[in-house]
């Protein structure tokens, strides 16, 4: 039988075929040869009366992840909250790194809207809108839903983002109903709990599969090369090879064509200090190796 890993525990994968959900270990043969089968992989599954369910084969990935540990992807949500926590842009613009690498879709989510006076709007528009779709929600009032599910449709959609941020909510408002766990938000540290603990896949009503996923904040390590890191912020693109050095890494070499342009607003200061400091991460992590 042909189905899809919708969640992975304790060595266990549950494996859906059709409306049924199978209690599946993994092949000894595929630890041996260092394949860890994810969330999302398609399978085929051997059941056996009496016997444990196994995976026999995983299908081709179209692409992974390791954080959150998924795969086949067709397009990663990217959720911030306007406040409870705090934006942060250096965290989405890594997490919008990761998802370049990884030649996936992305949308960035503001949810929590309803908390916000428009000066979070204002600044997530200005820094964003001409290079991702944007889409601003409130589970609270149901603004942005639609238009939301609109940027989802026909796609295997993946909530990611920081705790508490609302991806579950996001979840359970699409659905209509609670099919995720929720959390609260810390009232000390204005932060996530870390309520949703394991990846899942969930079969929406009306068709369409999402990714629910843990929150998270911190990258471990940033695999760009230093010449391929501009070419994971789309707004450079056009511009990369126009600049005076063949090598510029657009930091303070004369005649950059990336820092004319930041100058000039036609690229956000806030996106081009995200690559520098990225930048000099990798660079860093060059001298160490
Ligand atoms: N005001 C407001 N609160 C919201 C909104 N969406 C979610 N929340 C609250 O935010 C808190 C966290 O929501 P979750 O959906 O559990 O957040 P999460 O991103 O799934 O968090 P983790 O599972 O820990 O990664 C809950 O207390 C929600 O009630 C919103 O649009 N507006
Ligand atoms: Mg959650
Ligand atoms: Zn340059």
């Amino acid at each position: 039988m042909i189905g899809v890993i919708v969640k992975g525990i304790g060595g266990f994968y549950f494996v859906k075929v059709d409306d049924k959900v199978y209690r599946c270990k993994a092949r000894g043969i595929f630890r041996k040869e260092g394949i860890v089968p994810r969330v999302g992989d398609e399978v085929s599954i051997v059941v056996q009366e009496g016997q444990e369910s196994v995976i026999d084969r995983i299908f081709p990935r179209r692409n992974e992840f390791l954080r959150p540990a998924i795969a086949n992807v067709d397009r990663l949500i990217i959720v911030m909250a306007a406040m409870r926590p705090e934006p942060n842009l250096t965290i989405l613009d890594r997490f919008l790194v990761m998802a370049e690498q990884h030649r996936t879709s992305v949308v960035i989510c503001l949810n929590k809207i309803d908390l916000d006076n428009g000066e979070v709007r204002r600044v997530f528009a200005e820094t964003y809108k001409t290079v991702y779709p944007l889409v601003f929600t409130s589970t609270v009032t149901g603004d942005g839903i639609q238009t939301l599910k609109g940027l989802m449709a026909g796609k295997k959609c993946c909530f990611a983002g920081p705790s508490g941020v609302g991806k579950s909510n996001l979840l359970n408002r699409l659905e209509g109903r609670v099919i995720a766990e929720t959390g609260e938000i810390s009232n000390k540290s204005q932060r996530g709990k870390h309520t949703t603990r394991h990846v899942e896949l969930y079969e929406l009503e009306g068709g369409g599969l999402v990714f629910d996923t843990p929150g998270f904040t911190s990258f471990d390590i940033l695999e760009a090369e230093e010449d391929q890191l501009a070419y994971l912020y789309p707004e450079m693109v056009p511009l990369i090879g126009k600049c005076r050095y063949d090598n510029c890494r657009h930091l303070a070499e004369p005649d950059c064509r990336i820092r004319d342009a930041v100058a000039s607003g036609s690229i956000h200061r806030s996106r081009y200090e995200s690559y520098c400091s990225q930048m000099k991460e990798i660079q860093e992590k060059r001298k160490y190796q």
